[in-house]
């Protein structure tokens, strides 16, 4: 790994980019892309084979090349962001658990590999919207102390969606360990969560996964619900990302000199197009629109943005604020959606700086 990116748990590693070093492309490369695993990093064989079975279907195995000869080759542009991206927001409102992730949990990149939706018809299975489809990986993981393999499940609906992909690279290299190699799951415009890494089984089933990563993991409850009290049967599962934004540059408690400075950072609107970027130099009072230096329409990338402003000396309170093309913002502060898990915090991004 490059020092550029900062580890925030050694065991299992997971590590989240500089964040200058996260906007300076519009793909994000391997080595500069969040890793979150929740276990070690299983090591496969590049000709390790994938099964798929369940309810109706004629249950076969694939391995990577035999995907690549049975099914046209696809390519989607997509963001994958932790569902604790920017959870450090919601921990100075109130301690929460989970990893302390600033606002590098996302990366943009170009993957390829082959429809799940090809692979799901090639072997007969229904297109019945109240099925699943569940992925399990070859890791096992610990949820609150029970140890089992990652697993977790879409809903048919979605996962017959032409841009969800049974992927073998990441910008056009083949996917290195840490990022799910030989072949992962990507689910544009939810959570990193569903996109599960090192695929060893595919089923189609009548109910979610009852794995713990789906069962007891990654739902959002209301700040009223602490976590030994969650009943997860009723947490909301999260899936749909919402609209995000945040100041990669400068950073919190940097200190600056007067002048024009540069302010970016990264918008994402899952789906929509961001309509507008706007940033605030005195805490929310005025805003001013920032310039968007990517396709603002990109159905599932990222939107870089940026605005030079003149700052004047003294403690400075920047906020980024971003518009989908509904005409909604974010919401204003992160106080207003903590949850004990510090998950989905899309709040306005705060950011103070000393300049001199
Ligand atoms: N098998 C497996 N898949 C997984 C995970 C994992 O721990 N094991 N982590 C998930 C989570 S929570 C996220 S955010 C993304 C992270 O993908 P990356 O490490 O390639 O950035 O992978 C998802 N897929
Ligand atoms: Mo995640």
């Amino acid at each position: 790994m490059t020092k550029t990116m900062i580890v925030r748990s050694s065991e299992p590693y997971n590590a989240e980019p500089d964040a200058a070093a996260l906007i300076a492309q519009f793909l994000t490369p391997q080595s500069l892309f969040y890793v979150r695993s929740h276990g070690a990093v299983p090591n496969l064989p590049s000709d390790h084979a994938i099964a798929i079975a369940g309810i109706g279907i004629a249950a076969r195995s694939f391995t990577v090349t035999q995907l690549g000869q049975e099914f046209p080759a696809r390519t989607v542009t997509a963001v994958l962001q932790c569902a604790g991206n920017r959870r450090t927001d919601l921990q100075q409102v109130a301690k929460t658990s989970g990893d302390p992730w600033d606002v590098g949990a996302v990366g943009n990149a170009e993957w390829t590999g082959v429809r799940l939706a090809d692979v799901l018809a090639a072997v007969g299975a229904a297109s019945d919207p109240a099925l699943h489809v569940g992925f399990t990986g070859a890791d096992d993981v610990d949820v609150d102390g029970e140890v089992a393999r990652y697993g977790v499940s879409i809903g048919m609906d979605k996962a017959r969606d032409p841009d969800v992909i049974l992927a073998w690279a990441m910008n056009g290299e083949p996917l290195t360990p840490e990022h799910g190699a030989p072949l992962r799951l990507i689910v544009p415009g939810y959570a990193g969560v569903r996109s599960a890494k090192w695929l060893t089984r595919i089923d189609v089933r009548d109910t979610p996964s009852e794995a713990p990563i789906q069962a007891r993991d990654y739902k959002l409850f209301p700040a009223s619900v602490a976590k030994a009290d969650a009943d997860w049967g009723t947490g909301l599962t999260i899936e749909a990302m919402p609209l995000n934004a945040a100041i990669c540059t400068p950073r919190l408690g940097e200190t600056l000199t007067d002048g024009v400075r540069t302010i970016a950072g990264y918008a994402v609107a899952y789906g929509r197009a961001v309509s507008r970027v706007e940033v605030s130099l005195n805490g929310g009072r005025d805003w001013q629109q920032a310039g968007l230096r990517d396709d603002p329409a990109a159905q599932w990338g990222w939107v870089r943005w940026s605005l030079d402003a003149t700052l004047a000396k003294g403690h400075q309170h920047l906020v980024v604020r971003a518009f989908d093309d509904t005409g909604q913002a974010q919401p204003e502060r992160p106080d207003t959606m903590w949850n004990f898990a510090g998950y989905l915090c899309t709040a306005c991004h705060h950011v103070h700086v000393l300049v001199n």
